[in-house]
């Protein structure tokens, strides 16, 4: 084969595939996803997940299982005993569930959590060879300018100063990553959004912060050093920049999966208006209601990307 058109090829694996660049993961004999309970050593990662090309991940475990049940009745892979296992069982640090190509994993609250993982989940997926990969954060946030219940789609994730970055300290430094998404991803999902017409959804900047309470501007913390306007300003300031929704995880998510290759996006349901109040005084079915709400829009674009081929 002329060396053009395979390196052609190449470029194209790597293109499709996930990358890890790390230099050491080569000389490990094994590989323990500690926090996952996952091992190559006692695992076929190639069988077990080899077919994985949708990635969900959520904050909350149940919410995880409650997709995975969710989409595999809208695929027709439903068990007929209703059971889909933990794969994480033995640990409950965070839960994975899979159906056919779907895979769906819980990662806590905040950046440490859902770096964690990923860094695990990331590593699971180039053990197992996968390839053409899409990864979705499905989530809850606080709104801006929106109705309660409206489902954004994260244009651009930015910081608490409105910047589309996200800061780590690796050996004493500050190294600062990118937070680039798929762009063309936001706007298919804005569009499966538009045809299921069952509620309101946006594309706009999320705010991902280090806190739920001062780090928002929440008024309601156990301790609070600004006053009603200062929040207000703030919050118009963010709005302003395109910030239409605020949450905890959405930087380091779009830093990670740039990183490895990994096409991602991220659809927050917006729990309440911040400019209206900071306690979510919604009822529990309210909330349930509104937390299907990125199941289902992100259920109907594997539905479609599956019927495609
Ligand atoms: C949204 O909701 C959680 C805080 O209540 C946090 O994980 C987030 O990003
Ligand atoms: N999640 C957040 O991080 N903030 C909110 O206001 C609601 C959910």
């Amino acid at each position: 084969m002329p060396s053009d058109v395979s390196e052609e090829r190449k470029r194209d694996q790597c293109e499709r595939s996930i990358c890890v660049n790390n230099p050491h993961l080569k000389s490990m004999k094994e590989d323990i996803l500690y926090h996952l309970n996952l091992d190559t050593a006692t695992h076929d990662f190639q069988k077990q997940f080899g077919d994985v090309k949708f990635v969900c991940v959520g904050g909350s475990p149940w919410r995880m299982k409650s997709f995975i049940e969710y989409i595999a009745k809208e695929l027709g892979l439903e068990d007929l005993n209703g059971e889909y296992p933990n794969l994480c069982e033995g640990t409950d640090r965070y839960a994975m569930y899979k159906v056919g190509p779907v895979l769906s994993v819980s990662h806590g609250m905040g950046i440490p959590s859902i770096s964690i993982m990923l860094h695990e989940l990331i590593k699971l997926l180039f053990h197992a060879h996968c390839t053409d990969v899409t990864i979705v954060r499905i989530g809850t946030s606080g709104g801006i300018g929106l109705q309660p219940g409206t489902v954004v789609v994260t244009k651009e994730a930015v910081d608490a100063t409105f910047l589309p970055r996200f800061e780590q300290v690796v050996l004493g430094k500050t190294v600062v990553r990118g937070t680039e998404l798929d762009f063309e991803l936001a706007e298919e999902l804005l569009q499966c959004g538009k045809e299921l017409a069952e509620f309101e959804t946006v594309i706009g900047n999320t705010m991902c912060t280090m806190d739920f309470y001062e780090g928002q501007a929440r008024l309601d913390g156990a301790f609070c050093s600004y006053t009603e306007e200062e929040k207000q300003n703030y919050l118009s300031e963010a709005y302003a920049a395109g910030v239409r929704n605020i949450e905890m995880e959405s930087s380091v998510f779009a830093a990670m999966c740039k990183l490895s290759n990994i096409r991602a996006a991220v659809v927050c349901v917006t729990l309440l208006n911040r400019q209206k109040g900071d306690q979510l005084t919604s009822s529990h079915d309210v909330m349930v209601n509104y937390q299907q709400r990125p199941q289902i829009l992100v259920g109907h674009y594997i539905k479609k990307k599956l019927n495609a081929f």
